[in-house]
């Protein structure tokens, strides 16, 4: 009588009656991952093309960052900051020297982490700058994405995360991405700024990479402004990109590479988050040189969880791995790779127009309309020939695998993907 229901529908199902409709996934119902690979609750296994927004930069279920995070599961997980721990110590004196700061301030999600970001900037620029109480500026990119708290979305230009959540926090001007003229002009119009906030390749907007010299030319005008330059590296640091950071430039992180001079555009505040952790913990984390870090004073911000001491020792061994295994070096070589096959696909192709970005953080452009559905079905059909990725925008599809893929593996994805395509190309 009864007709059988699919592991996979039963799960759905339990999420859509009992969990918030905040999202609308794919419909798979993953199980185990490794690598990069993620298998569903029926056995079917797929190459991973998001990597969690890539969060999991080095691979799913990382054997040292598992193992890191058990042992110190079994020794001590939480303490709170009233008291030390002895993991915090030890890792905000390793990652601070691998980024070059003096300071870290330690945060779980990444929307926590470009909170604290604004704050810190709002608090240096009164006590510094001298800017009068509440009236900061902090100026900010139109497309932008930084998180979901109700500040952040406040400067937010994407209607659907902003509609009906007002009243909206002010003290943000939105000017365009890659428009150094721009930036200028802010700066000229207002005495009150004290940041720029900007991610260094914008990722929801769609993967747009700004001008080779826009990121240098950001930090000089900031200097001179005296204006803290705040990257957002949530979704473009820890070798995303192919260099160690997008600020990086095109410096290649072989060895020490951060601030060369001729490629690094250091910026004041230094906002990670994601694969800190390898996906394995929520951990973000603030970085910034002493003049700037030192306007926070016990009691004036804090997370129960922030340098909790599992978040501490699971980042240090993920920040490890990046390094250990030339993870910014493959980034960069498959990157290369993956645009080269693309854009030979584009040639003879009516259904994409182009394909953009750096490193493994790219997008291909659907040549229909933002509103149609063709990109959500490229996607369908993509996960059916075993490969999962996510439309972002309407009618482009972001492809950012693991970076502990192999040339094999990525070219063997480059098959399924332009298998894929042909099927949708018109007859
Ligand atoms: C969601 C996108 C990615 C981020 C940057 C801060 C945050 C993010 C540059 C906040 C988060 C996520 C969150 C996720 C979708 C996603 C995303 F499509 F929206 F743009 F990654 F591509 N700065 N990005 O990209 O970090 O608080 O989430 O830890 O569903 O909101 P978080």
């Amino acid at each position: 009588m009864s007709t059988k229901i699919s592991l996979t529908d039963q799960f759905i199902d339990l999420e859509h009656e009992h969990g918030a409709h905040n999202y609308h996934p794919l419909p798979v119902v993953l199980d185990r991952g490794e690598g990069v690979y993620l298998w569903d609750v029926e056995g079917k296994k797929y190459f991973d093309f998001l990597s969690a927004y890539s969060a999991v930069n080095q691979g799913h279920c990382h054997p040292r960052i598992v193992h890191a995070l058990k042992y110190q599961a079994q020794q001590l997980c939480l303490t709170s900051r009233a008291f030390h721990n002895s993991a915090f110590g030890p890792f905000a004196a390793f990652i601070t020297k691998y980024f070059g700061f003096d300071k870290i301030l330690p945060m779980n999600s990444g929307a926590e982490a470009v909170e604290t970001a604004i704050k810190i900037a709002r608090k240096w620029g009164v006590q510094k700058k001298g800017i009068p109480q509440e009236q900061a500026q902090i100026v900010v990119c139109h497309g932008n994405f930084h998180g979901r708290t109700t500040t952040i979305i406040s400067f937010s230009d994407d209607k659907v995360a902003k509609k009906d959540f007002g009243p909206y926090t002010p003290g943000f001007i939105s000017i365009p991405h890659n428009d150094i003229a721009a930036l200028e002009a802010a700066f000229m119009s207002n005495n009150n700024i004290v940041g720029f906030l900007v991610e260094p390749i914008q990722g929801e907007a769609g993967v747009f990479t700004p001008d080779e010299d826009y990121l240098r030319a950001v930090q000089q005008l900031c200097n001179e402004n005296e204006v803290l330059f705040i990257a957002d590296e949530i979704q473009t640091g820890i070798a995303r990109t192919g260099s160690l950071l997008a600020v990086c430039g095109n410096c290649d992180c072989e060895s020490s590479c951060l601030r060369q001079p001729d490629t690094f555009a250091a910026p004041d505040i230094l906002i990670l988050g994601k694969a800190l952790s390898g996906g394995v913990y929520p951990v973000s984390a603030v970085l910034a040189n002493n003049e700037v870090m030192n306007v926070i004073q016990p009691g004036e911000h804090g997370s129960t969880f922030g340098g909790n001491p599992i978040a501490a020792v699971v980042a240090t061994v993920a920040l490890k791995v990046i390094k250990d295994e030339n993870l910014a070096q493959n980034a960069r070589k498959l990157g290369q790779l993956f645009r080269n096959a693309m854009n030979d696909y584009i040639k003879t192709s009516n259904i994409v127009t182009l394909v953009r970005g750096k490193g493994l953080l790219n997008a291909i452009v659907i040549n229909d309309s933002p509103n149609s559905d063709t990109a959500w079905n490229i996607c369908l059909a993509l996960k059916e020939n075993g490969l999962l990725a996510k439309p972002t925008h309407g009618n482009i599809i972001r492809f950012a695998p693991p970076l502990v893929m192999t040339e094999d593996q990525l070219m063997a994805c480059v098959d399924i993907i332009i298998k894929t395509l042909r099927s949708f190309e018109p007859k």
